[in-house]
């Protein structure tokens, strides 16, 4: 017999059977590291014989357990990923054997250390001036340590040809993600923006021995052969800065039932963390460092190709609008935004709307009134 966590009894129904099928993963030999950032380099998880499981907070659930240790200032993601694990709410923290973490923002890379004492925790040193010369050698230097980390937890040896095997497949689930993503390219969208994320995230669950990019690689045929009655002319939304897992209701669900479509993520829900393959040649730990130094996140300074890609992507997912969501607290898309701003508005031209918000529903009233006011101006534009 498993052990349960204290308050088992009180998880929902699906919670428990996220349990149920982590503790069945287990009882085939899988181990679990809880991952917390698109800058982690899940190969070497898969490479060390386990399985990555995201363990980023997505609701108001924790957030008064994590308020007695943390400051009621931090962002709201940080203080519900860290409150659900003190208090033993979360299923996959409950059966992760370690947790794999960076250093990005100063609020997450501090709770990493309160977070030790729950779990050990490795924390990757990520260089966030990433364009200096230094900055890969010194992230290839981290993949290394990473991997050390988990062969001496899990007293395995991450053979090149094992982490050959998990670059390829990770690529593969990346590619059919993309995939998946670009059905919302078609105007009007033969689906909603609310369905295609809710299929991603559920990615980072999948704990059975399916072949997980088929299932991808049909859902997304299943999508591009929808028709969509009630699509009509309406306005396409890019949702750009902080995550959006935790205010999916309050914000994409009701932007959509308002009346628009959110056709395109710029942020680590969308196909910006997906977008960039690891080179399956040459030196595997060089080319992970590569790849996930990439990444656009507003951690990086200077991290100008952040508006590049905003560049690319309106005009191929033709949006006619931009809305940032920056989560209280979470200082560097605050000041970013500013830019985002100047790039929507002013090379761009199209409509901006910035919405500083939590997990909670305090504010959902004042969201939806600016929601209904920015699909005006897209109408009209
Ligand atoms: S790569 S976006 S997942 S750091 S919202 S906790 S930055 S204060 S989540 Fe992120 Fe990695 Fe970047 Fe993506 Fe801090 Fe901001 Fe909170 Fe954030």
């Amino acid at each position: 017999m498993f052990s349960l966590p204290k308050n088992f009894e009180t998880f929902d129904e699906k919670r428990k059977a996220s349990f149920m099928a982590l503790h069945e993963a287990r009882q085939r030999g899988k181990k679990v590291i809880g991952t917390f950032c698109s800058y982690t380099p899940t190969e070497l998880i898969y490479a060390a014989g386990a399985i990555p499981v995201g363990l980023c907070g997505k609701s108001e659930q924790g957030i008064a357990e994590a308020e007695t240790v943390l400051p009621r200032t931090l962002c709201p993601l940080i203080k519900a990923s860290y409150g659900m694990a003190l208090s033993d709410q979360c299923p996959y923290f409950f059966f992760s054997d370690g947790i794999m973490a960076e250093t990005t923002c100063d609020g997450k890379k501090k709770m990493y250390e309160l977070m030790n004492a729950l779990k050990p925790v490795h924390v990757l040193n990520l260089p966030q001036g990433r364009d200096q010369a230094m900055a890969l050698d010194s992230w290839t230097g981290e993949m290394h340590a990473a991997a050390h980390w988990l062969e001496d937890l899990f007293d395995v040896k991450i053979t090149d040809e094992k982490l050959h095997d998990a670059i390829v497949y990770r690529n593969r689930v990346r590619r059919a993600l993309v995939a998946l993503y670009e059905v919302a390219k078609t105007r009007p969208s033969p689906v909603s923006g609310y369905e295609i994320s809710t299929v991603a995230e559920s990615v980072d669950f999948h704990f059975t021995d399916d072949d997980l990019v088929e299932k991808i690689e049909k859902i997304t045929r299943d999508f591009k052969a929808r028709v969509r009655e009630d699509a009509g002319n309406r306005p396409r939304v890019l949702i750009t800065g902080c995550p959006t897992a935790g205010v999916r209701e309050k914000v994409i669900r009701r932007l959509e039932e308002m009346g628009a479509d959110y056709v395109c993520a710029d942020n680590c829900s969308g196909p910006r963390a997906q977008k960039f393959m690891v080179d399956e040649t040459g030196d595997p730990y060089r080319a992970l460092a590569e790849r996930y130094l990439k990444i656009n996140c507003s951690v990086m300074t200077p991290n100008t190709s952040r508006f590049d890609d905003l560049r690319r992507l309106v005009p191929d997912y033709q949006v006619d609008g931009v809305i940032e969501v920056v989560l209280h607290g979470c200082h560097t898309f605050a000041v970013e935004a500013w830019n985002t701003m100047k790039v929507v508005q002013e090379e761009l031209g199209l409509p901006y709307l910035r919405l500083d918000t939590d997990f909670s529903k305090a504010d959902q009233g004042q969201i939806e009134t600016r929601l209904g006011a920015f699909i005006e101006m897209m109408t009209a534009a």
